[in-house]
């Protein structure tokens, strides 16, 4: 019955944060690593006070899902939640169909499922998971539904990252009520609900002592909608090596970051005085009023004594450079409120028909007058251009952030997986209220793959976590 217990334990990555250790990587054949949680109302200790939460294996965030490119996760899941759920594993390219990403699955209350799937090569980085049932996905979310997910591969045995003292900094943004995490209010569901605490790791202002004299900080934005613009105190660069999951080519030194709900950022921070050094995050304007940070700063680090940094590693991976004149099919894609190309999201329909094996142009643009970050499941894509200007740097993303007015350019190539899935607004709430489309990536030979059942919602009016 325990399972909640059991899956605290999670499974753990060499050196991540100490809020995450508790135990050995379970693992029953070679090349498997088996987990189980649920996910329930339990307790959760948040600033200084206990509130009723949901949560993953009791845990806020939820318990760390650990891999190396390779292996394959099966993760054993039980429903102890009043509603339906289902597990979306954001970022990571896997099958959206069978047993994997599947978002199309509901898990009834009271049932389990086993989700299974294989971490591919070069996809070692930072990903998380959270809930997908459509019309529930920001209650469940901002009640405490999610955790991180990270994927090791060959790069990360680099002495220059191995070395690394390398900690999760899962972020996070909270609104209290008294003795319980506030309620939705009506304009929550048009701006995008924030509040004015950003816990890291589930913790307020907390200060590391650092282990080595470069920290890697894995950076997750699990937020419903602040976008975190963040910045150390003393302005020093933070040396970029990923953004949303895989490596870049080299590091790339900035002075502030901008990571929208959904996004990831991998950084170095060296110690090179020895002194103190706080994570700070600063106002940023997404077109809404949000409400001002209570927060000091989100992390302090203390280098250990006499520690130096590690040399910066100058090769990481290497991304192909993707011919825009090889894509056949563009497309346009309008974002405007709570609507893509002027539609709100049905589940019957088909909006996006594409070719496995093709790379298409995908040009995005926002009409609307607050940002909105715009996420595709399964295939990654890259930024071609921003604005008419190609970027500094090539990557590999799953969300990109657009301004109002903004438009890019996207390169995304159809690859390795069929099957129906979803892209939509990360802002929880806007693709609750229909800010998504579906795609549908057809094989080039053989049968449309059969359509997913029927998804049911249930959206229970005004249900929060209740005290037992
Ligand atoms: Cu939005």
């Amino acid at each position: 019955m325990e399972l909640g217990r059991r899956a605290a334990l999670g499974i753990l990555g060499g050196g991540l944060t100490a809020a995450f250790l508790g135990g050995p990587r379970p693992r029953s054949e070679p090349g498997l690593v088996e987990v189980a949680f649920d996910a329930a109302t339990r307790p959760a200790r948040i600033l200084g006070r206990r509130v009723p939460m949901w949560l993953y294996g009791g845990r806020f965030p939820g318990p760390l899902l650990a891999m190396r490119e390779g292996e394959t996760l099966r993760l054993r899941f039980t429903n102890r939640l009043p509603d339906p759920t289902n597990l979306h594993f954001h970022g990571m390219h896997v099958p959206p169909t069978g047993r994997a990403d599947n978002i199309y699955l509901q898990i009834p209350p009271g049932e389990r499922f086993t989700y299974e799937f294989t971490a591919g090569p070069g996809t070692a980085g930072t990903y998380w998971y959270h809930p997908h049932c459509h019309e529930l996905v920001a209650r469940q979310m901002w009640f405490g539904l999610s955790g991180p997910i990270v994927v090791r591969g060959p790069l990360d045995a680099m002495p220059e990252l191995a070395a690394a003292d390398d900690r999760l900094v899962v972020l996070r943004d909270v609104a209290m009520a008294g003795e319980a995490l506030a309620d939705f209010a009506i304009d929550d569901w048009y701006e995008g609900k924030e509040g004015p605490h950003l816990l890291v790791n589930g913790a307020f202002e907390p200060e590391w002592r650092m282990r080595a004299g470069t920290a890697r900080l894995r950076l997750i934005n699990t937020c419903n909608a602040r976008h975190l613009r963040l910045r150390l105190s003393d302005r020093r660069p933070l040396f970029l090596i990923a953004l949303d999951g895989p490596f870049l080519e080299r590091p790339v030194a900035v002075e502030e970051i901008l990571l929208a709900p959904a996004q990831r950022a991998e950084v170095l921070v060296r110690f090179e005085d020895g002194r103190p050094v706080e994570l700070r995050a600063f106002h940023y304007n997404r077109g809404v009023p949000t409400p001002r940070l209570e927060n000091r700063f989100l992390l302090r680090m203390i280098p250990p004594a006499g520690a130096r940094p590690l040399p910066l590693p100058d090769r990481l991976a290497t991304i192909p450079r993707l011919d825009p004149a090889g894509a056949r099919v563009r497309r346009r894609l309008v974002l405007s409120m709570f609507l893509i190309d002027g539609r709100r999201y049905r589940y019957e329909r088909v909006d996006i028909r594409a070719r496995l094996g093709e790379t298409e142009l995908w040009r995005v643009r926002n009409l609307g007058t607050m940002d909105h970050p715009f996420h595709l499941h399964t295939w990654p894509f890259q930024i071609h251009r921003r604005d008419g200007r190609a970027p500094p740097f090539r990557a590999w993303r799953d969300t990109v952030h657009l301004r109002p007015g903004e438009e890019v350019e996207l390169l995304v190539p159809f690859r390795n997986f069929a099957g129906r899935t979803l892209y939509h607004c990360h802002i929880a709430e806007h693709a609750d209220r229909g800010m998504m489309g579906t795609i549908e990536v057809v094989p080039e030979t053989g049968a449309l793959p059969p359509p997913p059942p029927p998804i049911c919602f249930a959206p229970r009016a005004g249900a929060a976590p209740r005290r037992p």
